[in-house]
């Protein structure tokens, strides 16, 4: 049974996450509107620009910041069957993280932070937003704290022992999370809050996208990591069957960790201030990147066969019939597999540099990580919370129907946003403009593309709503929910022991710390040491 501080701790810190994608939802409706130049009365640049920058904002730093927390806060008592530690200190991050939410809030919504969410120099937002930002990511380093000495409390009285597969992903996430934040963390304080506040005149933008872009491409993997946890902890088990391997499991967090960190730069691949050799380096770690993902779907499609046969599937194929598409976990568990695939593919040719040079820009990138991000990700966040809501709130999930319908419109939904973003980047469209009617016939061949994504954008805010309403009425429900155990999947075969180091918090940061020594040393370095150039706020 999950504790009391705990249940409450993910209760409130998942109404945080779910207020802030529900606004993000509407604001992400009246975009595609907006955008498509199909009504006159809409057009405005500056609304554009403070709904795209608001929308960014709440949906890739508080939907996922608070789901991660109180996710977070479950897994690690419930795997480690222990009481949390400091419940006290998990309340302050909260409130720090909220104030945080708030204080950035304010500018993003009057107009005096409409930087989009990645905030690039020399586009100044008012200083507000930044110190906003800053407190919502050191909110969440209390919660990163909480895991690590819970971690190692744990090791230290279980040595030799392997640490359950929940509580492993949850710390590598922590890790994870502590070493991807340091990089916007500088760009903040000694760049951004200095300048915005006037103390300084100009910065270095070069300087600025190089530190981002050490936070860029991990934050993705912090993100997705909570995902993956359900394809391995949940699915199997909710699909009837076991984990095809443990093993497997581990190697692919400890990869996404590992390899996530060192490869920002193919962010920066169109940039100027980095030299080809270390962009060839990160790109070469981006396709490395890769292989825990492939894995991942290698081991959650071979648990989902296992169920499928026990369930009584033949045939090459006919396993797939017999698997509980009713079960939210499990039909979640095959939309985001679906997604993945042409997510991923779509990532595979970011990353690779002559590729990234045609699509570097334009639509096809939103295209890109609408797919793997608000498809694959957020709809697993979806099933974790179809999961975990009755056991947090202790009702009954109102109707099982209801979020099989939820489910699928969102994937119907994401899927008819995001593919035409990827064909109408392919015909050059930029990303990040508030209007694509130029007059021209190249704009004339965007238009049929941009209906498909008022259409998917309109399914996708029917489905938020329709997620939102399982929520409370789940909440409200008079019908109690008895089991309020958190159940985790069985691996096949009884988990070989892995090498000390792959259990070892210790080794895998010095590996970090090596792997970040080599990329980001010199590339930061020498912005002290060579002629760099500085810049004025963008307007001045
Ligand atoms: Fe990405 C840009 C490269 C994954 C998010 N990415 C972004 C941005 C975001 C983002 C937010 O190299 C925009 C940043 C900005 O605003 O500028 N990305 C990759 C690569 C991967 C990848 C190589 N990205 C993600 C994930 C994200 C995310 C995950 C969020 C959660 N991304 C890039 C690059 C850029 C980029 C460049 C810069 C672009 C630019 O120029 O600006 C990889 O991790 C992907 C690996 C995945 C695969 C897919 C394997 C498929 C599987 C499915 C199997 C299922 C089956 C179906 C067979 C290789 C495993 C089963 C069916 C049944 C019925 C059961
Ligand atoms: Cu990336």
């Amino acid at each position: 049974m999950i504790d009391t501080q705990s249940r409450n701790l993910a209760l409130w810190n998942w109404v945080v996450a779910f207020a802030a994608f529900l606004v993000a939802c509407f604001l992400g409706f009246y975009q595609v509107v907006e955008r498509s130049g199909l009504f006159d009365f809409l057009e405005s640049a500056k609304v554009y620009f403070a709904s795209v920058s608001t929308h960014g904002v709440l949906m890739a730093y508080v939907l996922t910041t608070f789901f991660i927390m109180g996710f977070g806060y479950l897994t690690a008592t419930s795997s480690l069957k222990r009481p949390l530690w400091q419940p006290g200190l998990a309340w302050s991050g909260f409130f720090v993280s909220l104030i945080g939410t708030v204080l950035a809030a304010i500018p993003l919504l009057t107009d005096k932070a409409s930087v989009l969410y990645t905030f690039y120099p020399p586009i100044q937002a008012s200083a507000l937003f930044y110190i906003g930002a800053a407190l919502l990511v050191v909110g969440s380093w209390f919660w990163c704290a909480i895991m690590v000495v819970m971690a190692v409390q744990w090791r230290r009285e279980n040595s030799g022992k392997g640490m359950p597969l929940a509580m492993y992903a949850t710390v590598a996430n922590a890790l994870l999370w502590l070493w991807t934040s340091a990089g916007v963390a500088m760009e903040v304080v000694f760049q951004l809050i200095p300048w915005a506040l006037g103390w300084n005149d100009t910065l270095d933008p070069g300087l600025a996208r190089t530190l981002f872009a050490w936070t860029l491409h991990p934050i993705v993997y912090f993100w997705l990591i909570p995902a993956y946890i359900a394809l391995y902890c949940f699915v199997p088990k909710e699909a009837g069957g076991y984990l095809f391997s443990e093993e497997m499991a581990k190697f692919a967090f400890l990869g996404l960790l590992v390899f996530s960190l060192p490869i920002g730069f193919h962010h920066l691949y169109m940039d100027p201030e980095q030299g080809a050799g270390w962009k060839l380096l990160h790109g070469i770690g981006t396709f490395l990147v890769a292989v825990p993902t492939l894995v991942t779907g290698f081991t959650v499609l071979a648990s989902l066969e296992i169920a499928g046969r026990l369930g009584g599937g033949r045939g090459l194929f006919g396993w797939i019939g017999n698997l509980p598409w009713r079960n939210p976990v499990v039909l979640a568990a095959i939309l985001a597999l679906l997604m993945l695939i042409l997510g991923g593919f779509g990532g595979i040719v970011n990353a690779s540099y002559a590729l990234n040079a045609m699509v570097h820009n334009t639509a096809w990138v939103p295209g890109h990580f609408h797919l793997i991000f608000a498809g694959t990700t957020v709809i697993l966040y979806f099933a974790i919370a179809y999961h975990l809501w009755p056991k947090i709130t202790g009702k009954k999930l109102v109707s099982n129907t209801l979020a099989l319908t939820q489910l699928w419109t969102w994937f119907v939904g994401m899927t008819l946003l995001s593919t035409p973003w990827h064909v109408l980047g392919l015909l050059g469209q930029p990303r990040r403009i508030s209007s694509v009617t130029y007059n021209s016939l190249l704009t004339l061949a965007w238009q049929p593309y941009e209906l498909f994504m008022i259409m998917g954008g309109a399914v996708l805010l029917g489905s938020a709503v329709l997620f939102g309403v399982i929520l409370w009425k789940t909440w409200r429900n008079t019908e109690i929910e008895t089991d309020l155990e958190i159940a985790y999947a069985e691996p096949i075969h009884p988990p070989e022991s892995l090498p000390a180091w792959a259990e070892s918090l210790k080794a895998w940061n010095l590996v970090i710390l090596g792997l970040m020594l080599i990329s980001f040393g010199w590339p930061i370095a020498q912005f002290f040491f060579l002629k760099t150039f500085e810049s004025l706020p963008w307007g001045y």
